[in-house]
């Protein structure tokens, strides 16, 4: 009798390639949901699951994908990311092999790039942790706050704030659902698109406080269909970030390049370097 030999499998470029090519498909089958697309909400799944990180203590980031486990999930900023977990919980049976942490961050690159954005360099490596990997409440910014606010939260996360204005503009995608934030609205008139339509919205039109039940936001005055929260608002009041929002807004270019280098290393905090299973970030979707 021939003895069966368990080969470990070492899945290649190609096989990453097919579960990109996956997970484009769901992004695409969504003509119900919001504006037709899941990519917006599949894109915060990868930014929250990798915003945790803490550059002095090492903890947090993408790499044990602690949003599976209760405590974390349920954390307030994570209202809504359920649905983004249960599309890719789909795509995680058909590949098995995958991490949870490769799954969700690859997600954001396909939403990032099937939405007409840059390309996002990105490599597997990332291990599935366990409960106690979850770190406390409070790590997310919070809409509500200022300048030294978001100053605390992403110098943590050790960028700055260069970095910290071409993340924000993640929000030309998307919008804010009631139930899950209790904002409301989308901040650009193409929330399927990746543009630099954030930055040209916030200088261009005139934003008012809007009067409504809910948490404080601003509305466009033209239309009063679009919203900036406090947060995004801070970009075009504080003289730094002002000086970074102005040059995205006025070089399309410029916002790509800098979004998909400050992007790519969100994806990889917390992941010790001799994880990743290659030494430079692959470029995907290239051969799709
Ligand atoms: Fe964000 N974001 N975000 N955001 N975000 C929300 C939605 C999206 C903040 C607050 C909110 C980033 C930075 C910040 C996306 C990507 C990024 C919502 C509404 C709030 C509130 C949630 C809801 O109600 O569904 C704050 C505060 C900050 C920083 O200070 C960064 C960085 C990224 C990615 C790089 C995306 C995409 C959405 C839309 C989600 C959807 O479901 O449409």
């Amino acid at each position: 009798q021939t003895a069966k030999v368990a080969t470990k499998f070492t899945p290649t470029k190609a096989d990453y390639q097919k579960v990109y090519n996956r997970i484009a498909e769901v992004i695409d089958d969504a003509s119900d949901y919001d504006d037709g697309s899941y990519g917006p909400v599949l894109l915060r799944l990868a930014w929250h699951a990798s915003g945790t990180y803490d550059k002095n203590t090492g903890t947090g980031g993408s790499n044990y994908a602690t949003m599976r486990f209760e405590p974390e999930a349920l954390h307030g900023a994570n209202a809504g990311l359920h649905v983004a977990r249960g599309l890719m919980e789909k795509v995680k049976k058909e590949f098995d092999w995958i991490s949870y942490g490769d799954l969700w961050t690859l997600a954001g690159v396909c939403a990032v790039q099937e939405m007409a954005g840059p390309k996002i360099p990105w490599r597997p490596g990332r291990i599935d942790g366990f409960v106690t990997h979850v770190t406390p409440d409070g790590r997310l910014p919070d809409a509500t706050q200022g300048a030294p606010h978001i100053r605390d939260i992403f110098y943590r996360m050790g960028f700055n704030d260069q970095e910290i204005v071409a993340l924000s503009g993640a929000h030309a995608l998307g919008r804010c659902h009631v139930d899950r934030s209790g904002f409301q609205g989308p901040w650009t008139f193409s929330p399927t698109t990746f543009t630099n339509d954030y930055f040209k919205l916030l200088f261009n039109e005139k934003w008012v406080w809007r009067s409504w039940n809910g948490p404080k936001q601003l509305e466009d005055k033209k239309t009063r269909s679009l919203m900036m929260l406090p947060t995004d608002y801070v970009l075009t009041q504080d003289k730094s970030f002002q000086k970074y929002a102005k040059a995205y807004a006025e070089d399309n270019e410029l916002f790509f390049k800098d979004f998909a280098s400050a992007f790519s290393r969100l994806l990889e905090l917390g992941v010790p370097t001799q994880q990743f299973v290659a030494a430079e970030p692959w470029i995907m979707g290239d051969e799709a």
